[in-house]
């Protein structure tokens, strides 16, 4: 398998080491915290899986490695693969060693064409690329090995043998789905000359005088690779693989993910769009025509393909670098025009709608249109090309989990009734910490007060909390009342901030944290403790300061 192979063997000794010493070490550290949002809304945001090939931040997009795509969008998609797994790009030799690895593989077994062949002639094209990818199962190492007895440290080469295999067939067999699908004729035969993406690109076959066409394959291969771990296509494919289910089946899985219309499928949504809008308006609208027609269509509760995203929250760069490229091939043609004008004016209105979080473009809202330019018109083909590319990530992501033991994939599901039960001992709980932590502290400003039957220092009422409770929902009344209640406090002066008294005992909020066992959720920044006591000359603020009983003035 290569130079690649030879450099995984020699880190994933030290990357093993790495991860035992990191659980060991700081397994019981809180990483993240699930509310009944996320618990309903897909997870979003919950930090619970482990992907190293690639981050996404929400304010720059895709970065790889530590390098951002932007950067590498001259790179080789196999370099990138190369990139994925390593952590470095291949120099010359390591690169040639990939390359020649992939084409020694790259012949697609007969029965592959026989099971495309069989499928009636109207399946969906990524219908027919899972089902290929699914069929060549039965010529998985890992499966055959792991049946013989494949040693636990060894699962890593035969995954990435099964990887290389899968990568090596998938552009002739994404080509010749291709012909198949749009009634081209027999797929076509590999190139052993050209690289991974211009193969690919070459047994598409369509006209390309000057090899832009190439390079856009080459560049649409690239910044399709991998877009962290959680996303729908890459997620699924772990999961899968987490059973030891082999990279075929796991892969095949990914693509299923891909092929719905709020993730890779969006491309050729994306693209419907552009032409509907073309058809409609005779050519490029107006601003103000483009914005009724976007108005109108979510009215009509219908999404703007390429728009908006899970994790982004700027302009993702991916689809900057097919700005780019369209700027420099195609400017003026009017399609092309159309995803840029959509890009002036989309934004403005989606930020109109504040429960939309994301009004930027996405990676599917200007590659669609670049294929269609270049002659690759069949847009229910489009998201097969994103699937190409996504397989290195799934790929990458699927070897290095198997080096590293990944546990199977299984977190623990709650049903709507237990949810219900947990908001509602939630708010018991609260109440009963509330009361506990109000009967240990009392207030300083009760002497200026005149105080309450009982002595000079009433404590706390309870309808002081309750007022405010009352009006929140009952899950997080008591986070919303401290939140409420907040007001930055100088603790370290030691001083009340209604009265000023230097003497008061005031404590740090965390200090009062430890000592009384507060409510472990409230944040420490909604602790800056206050009175809740009302002063006859004064109306109540919503600063208040607390003391604590055994330390207060009169006390000591
Ligand atoms: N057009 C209309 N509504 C939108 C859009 C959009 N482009 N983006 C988000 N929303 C809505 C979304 O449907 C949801 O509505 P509701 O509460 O009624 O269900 C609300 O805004 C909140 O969604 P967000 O939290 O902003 O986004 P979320 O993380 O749930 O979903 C996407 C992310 C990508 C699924 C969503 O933005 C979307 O549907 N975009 C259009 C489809 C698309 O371009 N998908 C491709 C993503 C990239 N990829 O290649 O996979
Ligand atoms: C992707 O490339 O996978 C998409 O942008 C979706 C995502 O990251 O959730």
């Amino acid at each position: 398998m290569g130079k690649l192979h030879d450099k995984l063997a020699q880190q994933i000794p030290g990357l093993r080491e790495k991860v035992h010493s990191i659980i060991k070490e700081h397994g019981s550290t809180v990483i993240s915290e699930v509310t009944v949002s996320q618990a309903f809304g897909g997870m979003r945001g919950v930090k619970g899986l482990v992907c190293d090939t690639s981050v996404v931040e929400p304010d720059q997009g895709l970065i790889i490695r530590g390098i951002p795509i932007g950067q590498l969008t001259q790179k080789l998609p196999e370099e990138i693969f190369y990139l994925l797994l390593t952590g470095a790009l291949p120099d010359a030799q390591e690169l040639a060693s990939l390359q020649g690895d992939l084409r020694q593989r790259a012949a697609v077994p007969s029965y592959v064409w026989d099971v495309l062949k069989a499928l009636p002639s109207d399946s969906h094209p990524m219908a027919m690329f899972s089902t290929a990818i699914l069929a060549m199962e039965r010529d998985s190492v890992f499966r055959r090995r792991y049946t013989e007895g494949l040693h636990k440290e060894e699962y890593w080469e035969a995954a990435l043998d099964d990887s290389l295999t899968l990568l090596a067939r998938l552009p002739q067999i994404a080509a010749g789905i291709y012909r198949m699908h749009a009634h081209k004729g027999n797929p076509l035969p590999s190139n052993p000359n050209l690289d991974w993406g211009g193969d690919y690109a070459s047994m598409l076959h369509l006209e390309d005088p000057d090899g832009e066409f190439k390079n856009y394959i080459r560049l649409y291969l690239t910044l399709h690779c991998d877009h962290e771990g959680g996303n729908v296509s890459a997620f699924t494919c772990h999961t899968v693989g987490s059973a030891l289910s082999d990279p075929f089946y796991a892969v095949s899985a990914g693509m299923n993910g891909l092929a719905g219309p709020l993730h890779g499928l969006a491309n050729q949504e994306g693209l419907h769009f552009v032409l509907e809008i073309h058809k409609k308006y005779k050519g490029v609208p107006t601003d103000a025509q483009l914005s009724e027609y976007i108005r109108e269509r979510l009215e009509d509760g219908r999404v703007i393909p390429g728009y908006g995203h899970a994790v982004l929250r700027v302009t993702d760069p991916r689809f900057t670098a097919f700005h780019e490229f369209g700027l420099r091939v195609c400017p003026d043609d009017e399609i092309f025009r159309i995803v840029d004008q959509l890009f002036r004016v989309t934004p403005e209105i989606l930020k109109e709608h504040a429960k939309i979080k994301d009004p930027w473009p996405n990676v599917d809202a200007g590659s669609g249109a670049l294929l269609y330019l270049f002659g690759l018109k069949e847009f229910g083909y489009y998201t097969v090309l994103f699937g190409v590319s996504r397989a290195l990530g799934m790929c990458a992501q699927l070897v290095l989990n198997r080096a590293l033991g990944t546990a199977i994939t299984r977190p623990k599901s709650v049903s709507t009734p237990w949810i219900m039960q947990a908001i509602s001992s939630s708010a018991k709980n609260v109440g009963r910490r509330m009361s506990c932590w109000k009967q240990s502290f009392t207030c300083q400003h009760s002497k200026e007060a005149g105080g309450n039957s009982s002595g000079n220092r009433p404590r706390v009422t309870a309808s002081s909390w309750t007022t405010r409770k009352e009006t929140r929902d009952p899950d997080q009344s008591s986070l919303h009342f401290w939140r409420l209640a907040a007001a930055p406090l100088s603790t370290s002066s030691r001083s009340c901030a209604r009265c000023g008294n230097g003497s008061a005992a005031t404590k740090s909020s965390s200090a009062l944290t430890s000592a009384q066992n507060l409510p472990a959720f409230l944040p420490e920044s909604t602790l800056n403790t206050g009175c809740t006591a009302r002063s006859p000359h004064r109306p109540p603020k919503k600063r208040f300061i607390f003391l604590k009983q055994s330390t207060a003035p009169s006390e000591q």
